[in-house]
């Protein structure tokens, strides 16, 4: 599964919020357990991760739509094993739940 999503990083510990809160729009891949985030699908062509991150490891991740929060339609959330939590932002529910039935199953 792969595409266009906007990201938000959340919450860095359960309690503990992110610094760094803006909404970027990156090309995610979810392939063998593991998230991994590009700028655009050249990159990911390329094989260069965006900002040089680390997939995320979703085994044991838990995600559900953010029915919590209300400025953008189609926003689910998803809290690694780690505590962390990130908000995405689908284009509509179509996608919204194709990601979610991935992140879930992955
Ligand atoms: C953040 C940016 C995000 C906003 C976040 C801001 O500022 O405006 O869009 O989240 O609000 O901190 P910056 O780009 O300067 O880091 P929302 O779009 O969800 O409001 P927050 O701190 O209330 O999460």
């Amino acid at each position: 599964l792969e595409g266009y999503l906007g990201r938000k990083h959340d919450l860095e510990a359960p309690n503990k919020r992110a610094s760094n809160r803006s909404w970027n729009t990156l090309y995610c891949v979810l392939r063998n357990s593991e998230l991994t985030f590009y700028k655009d699908a050249k990159s990911l062509a390329l094989g260069v991760p965006y900002h040089g991150e680390e997939p995320f490891q979703m085994k044991n991740a838990f995600c559900e739509v953010a029915a919590d929060y209300k400025k953008k339609k189609h926003v689910f959330k998803l809290r690694l094993s780690n505590g962390s939590e990130w908000l995405f932002h689908g284009k509509d529910e179509d996608e919204m739940h194709t990601w979610l039935q991935g992140f879930s199953t992955a």
